[in-house]
């Protein structure tokens, strides 16, 4: 087995800024711009981004950003979301392309249908997924809120969750609410074996095995602690050991060593890789965020109904994870 040990960070002395780390800050003045980074995009993004957070913060960001542009390093959901959020303001993505499986896996026209067979439930839906998709649902959650606003929901109401099974599958575990679950899945978090990660507990006994909730049930059963990449940071900070291992896009690792320096983290591997890799957040590159300020494109555009509709179920997530 190969995998990467990320020793604790080194804050003094600090590297400088590169060629075109410096140019992107400058280019971001002139452009009146905020940079919103997502924990699993690039360290060179991270170190100069204005925010770095999961989904739930990175929203909070855009919903109050005063800059006139946004320019979003994470995927097209999360760009679109702010642009949702922030109609008026230019929203810009490095690379246009850069998607998600989870978002890809929940049509929504199969989800009118799927809603036409149950229509009194309550849609839920998990912010990867499309402007679309969130105009059918009725509350968006993330990673770091889905158990809150679900223990919210009277027991009496059904719910259908889309897209994430896996997702899904825990917050049942977690509030033993039974949901009718869509059978989405992220194609990189599924990608690691129950297996491997043991074999990587006895490699580093006495470190604590943390991995999301995309991650598939028989996966999370061997881990010491489930949550969103926001809580990793609180109990990778509060928990007495000086080791972790991480079983979530290893890009992960760079915000909790800056933030955490005096503990070691080691990044699960996947697949027989060294560690778990998101095709589409490695599209964001410090060159491509640079491009993208400098000619304000490519630009999320979302037409004035989809907006209008995918608003009220963020906002709703907004108001009820206060
Ligand atoms: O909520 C998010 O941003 C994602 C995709 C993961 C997490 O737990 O932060």
């Amino acid at each position: 087995m190969q995998t990467i040990v990320f020793p604790p960070y080194n804050t003094s002395p600090k590297r400088g800024l590169s060629d075109v780390q410096k140019k992107i800050l400058k280019m971001k003045q002139e452009r009146d711009a905020v940079i919103l980074a997502h924990n699993y995009v690039c360290e060179e993004i991270q170190e100069i981004a204005d925010f770095v957070g999961d989904s739930l913060g990175l929203s909070r960001q855009a919903k109050s950003t005063s800059a006139k542009t946004i320019a979003f390093a994470g995927v097209d959901f999360m760009a679109e979301t702010a642009k949702i959020l922030n109609p008026e303001k230019t929203v810009v993505l490095p690379d246009r392309a850069a998607g998600c499986s989870l978002e890809q896996l929940c049509d929504p026209v199969e989800l009118e249908k799927f809603k036409r067979l149950h229509p009194d439930a309550l849609v839920i839906s998990y912010i990867n997924c499309s402007a679309k998709v969130k105009g059918l649902s009725d509350i968006i959650c993330t990673s770091g809120n889905a158990l809150d606003i679900v223990r919210q929901i009277p027991s009496n109401r059904q719910i259908i969750f889309c897209p994430d099974q896996h997702l899904g599958s825990w917050i049942e575990e977690k509030t033993g609410r039974k949901m009718l679950l869509w059978n989405g899945y992220c194609e990189a978090h599924t990608l690691y074996k129950a297996e491997e990660l043991l074999e990587l507990k006895r490699a580093f006994p006495g470190a604590p095995l943390v991995s999301h909730p995309e991650c598939p049930k028989d996966v999370r059963d061997v881990c010491d602690c489930v949550c969103s990449t926001e809580k990793m940071l609180s109990f990778c900070r509060e928990n007495p050991s000086d080791k972790f291992i991480i079983a979530t896009v290893a890009e992960m690792i760079h915000r909790l060593r800056r933030e955490i320096p005096g503990k070691t983290f080691i990044a699960a591997t996947s697949a027989g890789e060294s560690k778990l890799q998101c095709k589409n957040m490695l599209m964001n590159t410090p060159e491509k965020l640079l491009a993208c300020l400098e000619n304000l494109s490519p630009q999320i555009e979302l037409d004035a109904d989809t907006i209008e509709k995918a608003r009220a179920p963020i906002e709703r997530m907004l108001e009820m994870s206060k």
